[in-house]
Order: structure tokens, then sequence, then C-alpha cells
């Protein structure tokens, strides 16, 4: 039989208990929550058991039936769309990525305009042609009226076992372009190539959101974070989900080892400085109590957003956790939509 999942401390949490349906906060705004189109569905198949694969593609393409029932059952006022995992990251040839970006924007900028208080949006990018990124952003911005951007990590550019992180020189002018804009970006998450991380051979359980997504996705991160990035940009805001893929944890362990010794390190100031002043947070597919009190104590409440990664999480378990976990109320209104209102400049 499987037992509670808790830890050995005295913590009430009322979202354990079976026996009563517990109050909810209904304005909250969400960040992480995806769809698919026709050219993307497929890359979510791997990460769906084969019997669940029929329901999370019915999700993961729907706009205004489950989508809209689960946010309202639940308390998800306003939810920011991206498209699914790897999508436009994993398409080598640019005209391509291009192409594909565009539809997945146009078609998720059509159904904001159908529900604008329910829906917003981020960008998909083809970064496998930075210029064409920068352009794209800018139409999605200014035009279609879109949040920011979210990459699903590196790209693959011109075939396939070639990849491109974003940290590279080939994106200084599309980090120009996107900082000006004054939108933040999410860094979502991707599987590393099997090629390039034999460590995962044999154990492919760990592959995905298990391990690999966060082992993935932390590593990128600190590559912007001690690029120098944030020094050329320090208005730019980056978006972690899953409570910061780790870094949180590690970051006292980062700085303290690199204050011993540079090795080469290009940028300015401690990557808890960039944390605290670059980095958001979100509480996507991590619905513990003791990851969030001690992120809280890492970066504080400002600097936490509430999420759920609808379709492949669900906003019950998201929100009955979250709505009645033991924090204060006034932090439960920061990071069930106050922080979002207050970063994507809502109304
Ligand atoms: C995600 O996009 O967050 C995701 C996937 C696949 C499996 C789990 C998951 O793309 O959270
Ligand atoms: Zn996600």
């Amino acid at each position: 039989m499987r037992r509670p999942y808790r830890s050995r401390v005295d913590v009430i949490d009322p979202s354990q208990s079976p026996l009563r349906r517990p109050a909810i906060m209904k304005d909250k705004i969400a960040l992480e929550e995806h769809f698919a189109i026709d050219l993307t569905i497929g890359d979510s198949q791997v990460y769906a058991r084969p019997e669940m694969w029929t329901q999370l593609k019915q999700n993961l393409l729907d706009f205004e039936q489950q989508r809209i029932e689960q946010m309202d059952e639940w308390g998800t006022a306003l939810s920011i769309l991206s498209l699914n995992s790897p999508a436009v990251q994993s398409i080598p040839d640019p005209q391509t990525a291009v192409q594909v970006a565009k539809r997945a924007n146009d078609i998720l900028a059509e159904q904001i305009q159908r529900r604008p208080a329910r829906f917003g949006g981020f960008a998909a990018l083809p970064m496998q042609d930075p210029d064409a990124a920068a352009l794209e952003l800018e139409r999605c911005v200014l035009q279609l009226g879109f949040h920011g951007f979210l990459v699903n990590g590196f790209s693959q550019v011109g075939d396939e076992q070639t990849v491109a992180y974003y940290d590279a020189p080939q994106f200084a002018d599309f980090w120009d372009h996107a900082a000006a804009l004054g939108k933040p970006f999410y860094m979502h998450p991707r599987d590393p190539l099997p090629s390039r991380e034999p460590i995962y051979d044999g154990s492919p359980w760990l592959t995905g959101p298990t391990w690999a997504f966060a082992a993935e996705t932390s590593v990128h991160a600190l590559r912007l974070m001690s690029s120098g990035l944030f020094d050329r940009y320090p208005t730019l805001q980056m978006i972690l989900g899953h409570f910061g893929e780790g870094i949180p944890s590690n970051v006292w362990r980062i700085d303290h080892i690199l204050r011993k010794g540079r090795r080469g390190i290009p940028c300015e100031r401690e990557i808890g400085d960039y944390l605290r002043e670059n980095v958001y947070i979100t509480t996507s597919g991590n619905f513990r109590t003791p990851t969030l009190l001690s992120t809280l104590l890492e970066v504080g409440s400002d600097r936490i957003m509430y999420s759920v990664d609808y379709p492949f999480e669900k906003h019950e378990n998201a929100a009955r956790w979250f709505d009645n976990c033991e924090i204060s109320e006034n932090d439960r209104r920061k990071i069930g939509r106050d922080n979002a209102q207050r970063l994507f400049g809502l109304k």
C-alpha cells in the first residue's frame, strides 16, 4: 500500500485530508500551462503512459472545454499558455522551425482573442535562426499582445546532433532585442539528446520529468546566469518552473565554491544575486510544502509564482495543495496572483 508522502515533522497540511474539499483561492494566475498543435502534438506522446495518451492528447489540443472547466473548478482565472516540449526547439531546419513557430503563435493568438480574460501567451521561438526569433518575438509581443516567450531548452540547429545553448555568441543581438521588449522569458525543460547523455543509458525512468528535465534545465539556466547576460540586461527576468529546477537548494554551495576560485567565470556578480534579482520561480509540477518553505527562505515571497503544468499535471492537485498549504495569507496572495500581475503588468 502506498503511504502518504510526508516529512517527519509536525507541519499540519490540510491538503492531505481526503475528507473535505478545501478552500479554493479563486483568482489565481498560472503560467506553465501547455497546448499543442497538429505539428507538435507527437512530441508529447513519449511522456504519456499508453492508456493515458488519448486523454493527454485531447487536453493539449483543447482550449475551450476541459481546460476552461478545470481552471474554473480549481480557481485559475488566467492561464498564460505555451507550446508543448520540445516542439520548435527540436526542428533542425531553421525555415521549418520559423514556420511551425509562427503557426503555433497564430493559433494561440486566436484563442487569446476569443478569451482575453482567461488566456495569455508565451511565444514559441525559432532559436535556430536568432534574427528570425527576434522578429517573431517582436511580432508576438507588439502585435499579438503576448506576455513574453518560452523556450524548451537548447535548440537543434542544422542537424539533429548539433545543439545551441542561448549563452552562445550568435544570440547576442537576439538578447538585445528581447531585453528591449521588457517581457520575461520562461526556460522550460526538454530532455537531453541520448547521444550526449550516456549517463541515462539503461535507466530510462530517470529521463524526462523524473530527473533529466531538471538536470538539463538547471545547467542551461546557470549558463545564462554565469555568462554575464544579466549584467548586460539587469532588468531582464527569467522564469524557472518546478521550484527552480534544483537551483535554490544548491545556490549557496555554487557561490561558496566560486568564491574560492572563479575559474574564468565571466559574470560580475554572484549566482545568488541573479537568482534573487533576475529569476522568478514557479510551483509547476512540484506541489510540496517543505520545498515551498525552503524556496521562500532562499528567495522570498516576491519571486515565487503559482503554476500547474497542465495538462501534464492536474489543476486539482496544484490547487488543493497550494490553496491550503501552511503559509501566510499575505504570501498566498503574492504567489497565487499578485507577483504575476506585477511581473506581466496586468490589470
Ligand atoms: C512539461 O512540458 O512540463 C512536461 C512534458 C512532458 C512530461 C511532463 C511534463 O513536456 O511536465
Ligand atoms: Zn511544463
